[in-house]
């Protein structure tokens, strides 16, 4: 018998996100004459950054590897979604196929995920790939398709490291007190900012940053090389203080009531073509961070080296959310403590 399925009803109906549904049956990959399918990616980023630059890649070996049949149309520069709760909530709800998004506001939905983004949990870059890489890493990313959230963690992609950027100059964990700062929409990053004698403010879309501090809304932000260069926020506030606090991986998100709806086998596509992107951006990050540290600098904006001794303040400072935070998982957090 044969039953026709449709790729996601759901999409179709909220926000005709697919162009067609298949037959189910036969080797789908060979036909070339089915129906295709098209899903769509929300990415804030503006053209030609890494993760917009992964997130296209990304669907062109899953065109290229369904013969065609899928297509995923990538809106760059938070076209389709300028906050990245949305997002992922539009995932949840089946209204979007896929995000490409910092791990910080997925924590909301899958809090496990926290134990990647503690302040100064990894020594540099390549312990964060190492752990990532590592069974850690993975099992967390599975874990965000078993939560129930509703999404499917695809694959990491690279963020580098955080620090703030004020209006004002900042030598000290003093120097932060009163300060209104810029955070992800994600209570432990507000806690942080308590921490350090400073406020916190969410609801800011990573797009808005720049006018939030232009207007007095906020004296500054935390952000790595990338985006407070691309996003123009190094013009609005040109005190950058490299306390390096988080590294925060990226994440290609799907949606399971979308994908769910495929053939079992192109999930298995799509998600095997996730993967082959990761090295894509790591090596677009490289040179997009050397790229962006080198504009900032040239433009004459103040880079803050903090003193060692401060530097480990700021780290006393953030303990606490180890305890607040990561309590359940400290198993987790002890093994990436361990990771070479
Ligand atoms: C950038 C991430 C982006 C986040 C943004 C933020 O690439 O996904 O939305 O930070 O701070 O580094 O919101």
């Amino acid at each position: 018998m044969k039953k026709i399925l449709c790729a996601s009803a759901a999409l179709l109906a909220a926000a005709a996100l697919l162009t067609g549904c298949k037959e189910k049956g036969g080797n789908a990959a060979a036909k070339s004459n089915e129906k295709s399918v098209t899903l769509k990616l929300s990415e804030v980023h503006t053209e030609g950054y890494p993760t917009t630059l992964a997130d296209q890649e990304f669907a062109r070996l899953v065109e290229e590897k369904t013969n065609g049949r899928i297509k995923i149309e990538v809106y760059a520069g938070g076209t389709l979604y300028g906050d990245e709760s949305s997002a992922i909530e539009a995932l949840g709800m089946g209204d979007l196929a896929f995000t490409r998004v910092s791990a910080s506001p997925v924590a909301a939905y899958v809090p496990k995920i926290n134990a990647l983004c503690l302040p100064y949990l990894y020594r540099d870059s390549d312990h964060m790939w190492n752990v990532l890489n590592s069974n850690i890493g993975q099992s967390l990313l599975a874990d965000i398709e078993a939560s129930g959230s509703g999404l499917i963690g695809l694959c990491y992609y690279d963020g580098g490291a955080r620090s703030f950027y004020l209006t004002k100059e900042v030598h000290s964990v003093d120097d932060m007190a009163g300060l209104k700062i810029r955070m992800q929409n994600n209570p432990m990053m507000v806690r942080m900012c308590e921490l350090l004698g400073a406020q916190g403010v969410t609801g800011i879309g990573p797009g808005d940053v720049m006018s939030a501090i232009t207007q007095g809304t906020v004296d500054g932000a935390e952000n790595n090389w990338p985006t407070y260069q691309n996003m123009g926020d190094y013009q609005a506030a040109k005190y950058y203080i490299l306390d390096q606090h988080t590294r925060v991986p990226e994440i290609l998100i799907g949606s399971k009531v979308g994908l769910d709806k495929l053939d079992p086998a192109d999930l298995a596509i799509i998600k095997e073509c996730a993967k082959q992107t990761q090295e894509f951006e790591i090596a677009k990050w490289k040179e997009k961070e050397e790229s962006s540290e080198k504009i900032v600098r040239d433009n004459g904006n103040v880079i803050i080296e903090l003193d060692p001794a401060v530097k480990e303040e700021f780290q006393t400072r953030m303990a606490p959310l180890y305890d607040e935070f990561g309590a359940e998982y400290k198993d987790v957090i002890e093994a990436i403590k361990a990771t070479n």
